[in-house]
């Protein structure tokens, strides 16, 4: 394992709960840098976390660590972010019920256009991302041009290719939809108050302090739809309206690239009223069916059976009959990375296995993904959970409580020790995650005695030994594994290539 810009010994400063630390550099192990502060104790950490001097980590202090961009062309116009937003004094609403107005942004097959942007090659070819035709996996999701052929999200993979068979399969890289999602809540973060993340692509935006009437706020949907375009180079389609059920509504009517405004409880009764009662977003397949065997078919069956409506199906059902009048009052929720219930990591094999050895040290992989992720969020867990699924698609989940940790060995060595308890069967899936999840680093600040006991050092040898076991070569290029579908790959290449 190659150490970077930094050498042991090197005296370095990281930044820590706010204050600047002098730490000298202990050692390099497994990606990580060992350091013991010139205090007393010591941690983890890698080398984009360390700086050479106290100017530089004191720098660091005033802005948040921001991953570097890596593609250029991804990059967004900063003086132009928070142009829009100008914070105005409410105007006083006269009726009791809180007035609001919210866009829903929802970028188009987002997967497959941003892999269409970045290989020209691709656009206006029916494309399908989430795994190859002759793999195991579903359809993550697929170009327009694809949905023609009734591909869609969630589809077995061999089902898209019969419909499909002249589609361009590929797998997705979601590193990079990651970096693209985090550009997109830079430009919706400057038209409004509060943002809630649905998904990498879509949110909903209050815009009722920031807009104050529905015309501005029109303004902005048409702004944020122009600046994905010129900017990032995708589409989106937006939804206004006075709530958040009605403006989802509105994003989906004219997607892709759609444009659609709601802006009162009547043009939604007025919309939806004899459509189907899936329009009511919450109705699933399984709802729906059971509102069609009671025989309500459409918002306005919902509309003249409200009391049947809530026998049949409780709080949602109450939900539903104040929707079926537009009325929809919950408000938009800032996601927060501790709201998270879990982090969690996991691969299906293309075919089943029952090599245990080879599972073990998955599993050590894995840990180190979850330990990446936690490490992101800055988030640590209390708790790890193994995760199975067997051959025959019976999954089981084993979980054990840990001192509170985010360290990649002790989720490996907590996982390993469930994995030798369940059924040695031959399985198609193993994924290992942390939860009861928490900010407060907890034991995450090893003592002395800890660092010189070395734990890391652990992952360093459990890495060298699968260096050995399957001819590979870790040094200098872990970071590299754990790279968009890389991990998958690498895991795929030790199951085929292990040695006695
Ligand atoms: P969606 O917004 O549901 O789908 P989409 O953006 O691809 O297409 P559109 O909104 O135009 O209908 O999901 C966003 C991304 O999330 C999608 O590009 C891929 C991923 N995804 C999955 O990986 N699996 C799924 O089952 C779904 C629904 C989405
Ligand atoms: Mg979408």
């Amino acid at each position: 394992m190659k150490e970077g810009k930094y050498k042991t010994g090197d005296t370095v400063y990281i930044v820590s709960s706010g204050k600047v630390m002098e730490a000298g550099v202990l050692r390099y192990a497994g990606g990580f840098y060992t350091i013991r502060f010139s205090q007393g104790g010591g941690t983890k950490l890698r080398e984009n976390r360390l700086f050479a001097s106290k100017e530089e980590a004191l720098h660091q202090l005033d802005k948040p660590f921001k991953e570097p961009q890596i593609n250029k062309k991804e990059s967004i116009k900063k003086e132009d972010v928070s142009k829009a937003l100008v914070q105005t004094k409410r105007e006083a609403v006269s009726d009791t019920q809180l007035k609001q107005i919210i866009i829903h942004v929802d970028m188009d097959a987002f997967y497959a256009s941003v892999e269409a942007r970045d290989n020209p090659s691709l656009k206006g070819k029916p494309l399908i991302i989430g795994a190859l035709p002759n793999e195991r996996g579903v359809v993550a999701t697929c170009s327009y041009e694809a949905r023609k052929y009734g591909v869609h999200s969630a589809m077995n993979i061999k089902e898209a290719y019969r419909l499909c068979p002249h589609g361009v399969f590929m797998h997705g890289n979601h590193e990079k939809y990651r970096r693209v999602s985090n550009q997109l809540h830079m430009i919706w973060n400057a038209y409004c108050s509060a943002s809630e993340y649905l998904s990498l692509d879509e949110a909903y935006l209050d815009v009722t302090d920031t807009a104050i009437t529905f015309e501005k706020a029109c303004e902005f949907a048409k702004i944020i739809k122009k600046r994905t375009w010129e900017e990032l180079g995708l589409t989106c389609s937006v939804g206004i309206a006075y709530c958040k059920a009605a403006a989802k509504m509105a994003s989906e009517e004219k997607k892709p690239n759609g444009y659609f405004a709601i802006p009162t409880p009547k043009d939604f009764v007025d919309l939806v009223i004899d459509r189907d009662v899936r329009v009511l977003y919450t109705v699933g397949a399984k709802t729906a069916e059971k509102l069609h065997e009671a025989g309500i078919y459409t918002v306005r069956d919902i509309q003249n059976n409200e009391e049947k409506v809530q026998k049949l199906l409780g709080k949602q059902g109450r939900w539903l009959c104040a929707m079926a009048q537009g009325h929809d009052d919950s408000r938009v929720t800032p996601y927060k990375p501790e709201d998270a219930k879990s982090i969690s990591r996991e691969v299906t094999f293309q075919e089943n296995v029952n090599d245990f050895v080879f599972l073990k040290d998955a599993l050590v992989l894995l840990a180190i993904s979850v330990e990446r992720r936690a490490e992101r969020y800055g988030l640590y867990g209390k708790g790890v959970t193994l995760k199975i699924t067997y051959a025959d698609m019976k999954g089981i989940t084993r979980s054990k409580v840990i001192e509170t940790s985010r360290s990649a060995v002790k989720i490996y060595e907590a996982a390993a020790s469930l994995l030798e308890k369940v059924p040695h069967e031959k399985l198609r899936l193993i994924g290992v995650g942390i939860h009861n999840l928490t900010n407060i680093e907890g034991s995450y600040q090893l003592t002395l005695e800890e660092v010189n006991e070395e734990k890391e050092s652990d992952l360093n040898s459990l890495l060298k030994e699968m260096e050995e076991r399957y001819g590979l070569n870790f040094t200098g290029s872990l970071d590299k594994v754990f790279q968009g579908e890389t991990l998958y790959k690498t895991l795929e290449y030790m199951r085929k290539h292990r040695k006695k």
